[in-house]
């Protein structure tokens, strides 16, 4: 039996930084994403009596332990539904670096889980599998949905929604690569290191709702300039809780700060544009259709900018043909 599915990143524009509980990795704070449509995650999922225990191919190569570890651990979850399950060899590629700040871990446990499903003789339900893929990684639910998706706390769970198509407000993102190297600290660890020693980590949690509530009506109404305001502000917070950390967090580099002030100018010219960032050196654009071409080639001039990606917004996770 084998499965292909494929997913897309999602960048969040109110952001997910913390844990309730790192057992469940239970999100502290909610959050809501726009899925992209240019990089993509593949995977192949081939369940059968020649693999010996699961095993997991990375952009073509043996992967990693720890990551062969989280393959098996989200494997092993669909074994308390699925007993049967037997042992699988996974193959993943993605078409962007992977661990960079790009958000692979979000494509990558939705392509699985959705190829998985997609196996099983009796699927699980929509919300078994999103529990499955933020048990993987707390931000891959939102992968599974295309547009704009928030994931809401529910108690001891979560719930992931989409809450707008993208195609009732088609925004861009234009992505800045600043560097291709894997990030030093990873998110859930960066998460952890937040939440046990920065001094502004209550407030953080605190301010979560608030932005969650004028995000969700910013994206409702369509009112980019709303957007734009709680976008930076979640993005800001969110890095300035991690900096507070000891030791603290910086995830940018010079020419991160340098794309951030561009778009800050471009945004006072009258552009319509706002910056996001995530646990990486990479700036994500989000602006009006037509303003990219514009700051696309205002952020492809600023030295240290390797590459800079176009993006839509794009579909959830799918199975695809092999
Ligand atoms: C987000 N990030 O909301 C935030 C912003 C990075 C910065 O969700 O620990 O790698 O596996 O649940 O899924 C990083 O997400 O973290 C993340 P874990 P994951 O997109």
């Amino acid at each position: 039996m084998e499965v292909t599915a494929i997913a897309h990143p999602n960048i969040a524009l109110v952001k997910y930084w913390g844990k309730a509980d790192v057992g469940l990795n239970l999100p502290a704070v909610g959050s809501i994403s726009i899925t992209l449509d240019t990089l993509v995650t593949t995977t192949r999922v081939r369940f059968g009596a020649d693999a010996d225990g699961d095993e997991l191919f990375l952009d073509g190569q043996p992967a990693s332990e720890d990551r062969t570890g989280r393959v098996r651990f989200c494997l092993d979850l669909f074994r308390r539904f699925r007993s049967e399950l037997p042992s699988a060899v996974v193959e993943s590629e993605n078409s962007f670096p992977t661990a960079a700040g790009l958000a692979s871990s979000a494509s990558g446990f939705a392509a699985l889980v959705t190829a998985v499903n997609a196996a099983l003789e009796s699927p699980l339900e929509a919300d078994q599998l999103a529990e499955i893929a933020r048990r993987c990684s707390g931000s891959s639910p939102r992968s599974l949905f295309g547009g704009y998706v928030e994931l809401s706390l529910a108690g001891d769970s979560t719930a992931v929604r989409p809450i707008l198509d993208r195609r009732e407000w088609p925004l861009e993102v234009v992505i800045a690569v600043t560097s291709k190297t894997a990030k030093k600290v990873g998110s859930t660890d960066g998460m952890e290191m937040t939440r046990k020693t920065s001094p502004f980590y209550d407030s953080w949690v605190s301010s979560a709702p608030d932005d969650l509530a004028v995000a969700r009506e910013a994206i409702a109404g369509s009112d980019f300039e709303a957007l734009a305001a709680v976008g930076e502000a979640s993005c800001l917070r969110m890095h300035a809780v991690a900096m507070a950390a000891r030791p603290g967090l910086i995830y940018w580099n010079g020419t991160t700060v340098d794309c951030l002030h561009q778009i800050r100018e471009l945004r006072e010219q009258g552009t319509p544009v706002f910056f996001t960032i995530d646990a990486g050196p990479q700036i994500k654009a989000v602006c009006e259709p037509n303003s990219t071409a514009r700051v696309t080639s205002a952020l492809a001039e600023i030295p240290g900018v390797v590459e800079v990606i176009r993006c839509g917004l794009g579909d959830g996770a799918r199975v695809v043909e092999a």
